[in-house]
């Protein structure tokens, strides 16, 4: 028996499901999921000794790739200091500071420890500030499991096909409104009907939590207009674009100013670290200089801003990286999305910069009903192909790709080489 089967079995006796997250089981794959041992520039390698080109780059951070040295050694030596003090540290002052000059429309933030509860956080600012209960979300975008947003969400709540969790209560979602993506028009008629109660609008400026799915022209610039014709608050949940558009993130990439913005993945480096900022009125709210209550134990945690500041700090420094970044993508999206139009495959290819989703459907795909015409089965079986050729896709449909600077062309057009062998093995291409 395979080690990762081995130690499957065992976690499963452990550990729900046999993981710390759900998407990790391989449950819409359907095979032992493999349990990886170590990670270098592009390059996973599991505990069979495997080598796998890797497009999960641990879900978003390691956008430098894994283990760069510049990160690593930073992470090592501030470890020589001590893991955590529980006090204030000038590491979080730099990391602030940083986030600030990066991302303009970030005047104040507040350091956590994952995503969700930034998320969590700045909804409870938001209504804070707003004194309104309602906040509006859009099907397919997910933005964590804090029980008010796991409405519709997408990730690995669409691929589980639990469109609810089970444990939330109807009172902690009756003041969450699920909106349709790039839908500009419903959420005219919702603010037409509810605006004065809005306290925010939550939204992925690109949804990569129900495969990629870019804002259609005048869609984000609408929900500024309406957010401020309303009073209500827009937040852009940059989780997963934050610092990988560009170095200010989809508010730079778009020009469109916020009010308050949520991070996590990148400022990490692979550490567990969220953050939420925006506008100083707004935040001034978050205690103790005002009375929306927040905190957390390892918030601004010195090790783990010590790789944050350091891989914040080379993308600040050397913005060359986004542009090759980007083409790098543009390249090699563009190459897939030419593939599979001219195979006449029933496929779609959604990219923006280094992010980018290859769906299984013949449909176009800009919203969550759309995404989910995309055939799980055949996604799974591709995936099982490229795995099984040393490529490291998203376990599943509903996730998206991602390219780090530790990629190289030769490297993508192995994996081009690969995409059109499958497809042609299973007759989507005739040569
Ligand atoms: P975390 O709590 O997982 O750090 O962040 C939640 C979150 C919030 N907002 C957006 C836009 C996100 O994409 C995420 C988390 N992303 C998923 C990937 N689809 C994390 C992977 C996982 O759940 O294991």
């Amino acid at each position: 028996m395979e080690k990762s089967q081995a130690l499957f079995q065992e976690a499963v006796k452990y550990m729900p499901g046999g993981v710390n997250s759900p998407v990790r089981a391989f449950g819409n794959i359907g095979i032992t999921p493999k349990f990886i041992e170590r990670a270098e520039g592009a390059y996973l390698y599991d505990v069979e000794g495997g080598k796998y080109l890797d497009f999960i780059c641990s879900w978003g951070p390691m956008i430098l790739g894994h283990n760069q040295k510049d990160v690593l050694d930073s992470v090592v030596k501030a470890c020589q200091n001590g893991l955590s003090f529980g006090a204030a540290t000038e590491r979080e002052v730099v990391m602030a500071k940083l986030i600030t000059q990066m991302v303009p429309a970030v005047e104040m933030v507040r350091m956590v420890n994952s995503g969700t509860e930034a998320v969590m956080s700045a909804i409870r600012v938001a209504r804070g500030y707003t004194k309104r209960k309602k906040i509006v979300k859009f099907a397919g975008c997910y933005h964590g499991h804090s029980d008010s947003m796991l409405i519709s969400a997408g990730s690995g709540v669409m691929s589980s096909g639990v469109p609810d969790s089970a444990g939330v209560t109807e009172g902690c979602t009756k003041d969450t409104v699920s909106a349709v993506y790039n839908d500009l028009s419903g959420v005219k008629e919702l603010f037409a009907s509810m605006g004065e109660e809005i306290a925010a609008v939550i939204v992925e400026p690109v949804g990569a939590n129900m495969g990629v799915v870019l804002p259609k022209k005048g869609f984000l610039e609408g929900l500024r207009e309406l957010c401020t014709q309303y009073g209500s608050l827009l937040i852009f949940d940059e989780v997963i674009t934050g610092f990988r558009l560009a170095a200010g993130g989809a508010s730079e990439y778009f020009h469109i100013t916020p009010d308050l913005l949520t991070f996590g993945k990148i400022i990490g480096a692979g550490m567990p670290v969220g953050a939420y900022g925006g506008r100083r009125d707004i935040m001034e709210m978050v205690a103790p200089a005002g009375p929306v209550y927040q905190a957390g134990t390892l918030s601004g945690n010195p090790v783990a801003m010590a790789a944050g500041i350091t891989q914040l700090t080379i993308l600040k420094e050397h913005p060359d990286i986004y542009v090759k970044l980007n083409q790098m993508g543009d390249d090699f999206y563009g190459s897939l999305k030419k593939m599979v139009q001219q195979a006449g495959a029933p496929c779609q290819v959604n990219h923006i910069g280094s992010l980018g989703c290859l769906f299984f459907t013949r449909n176009p795909v800009t919203d969550y009903e759309s995404a989910k015409t995309s055939d799980t089965d055949k996604y799974a079986d591709y995936f099982k192909y490229m795995l099984g050729h040393g490529v490291n896709l998203a376990p599943a449909q509903f996730e998206a790709m991602f390219l780090s600077a530790a990629h190289k062309k030769e490297e993508l057009d192995r994996v081009l080489e690969l995409v059109h062998k499958y497809l042609e093995n299973k007759r989507f291409i005739t040569s």
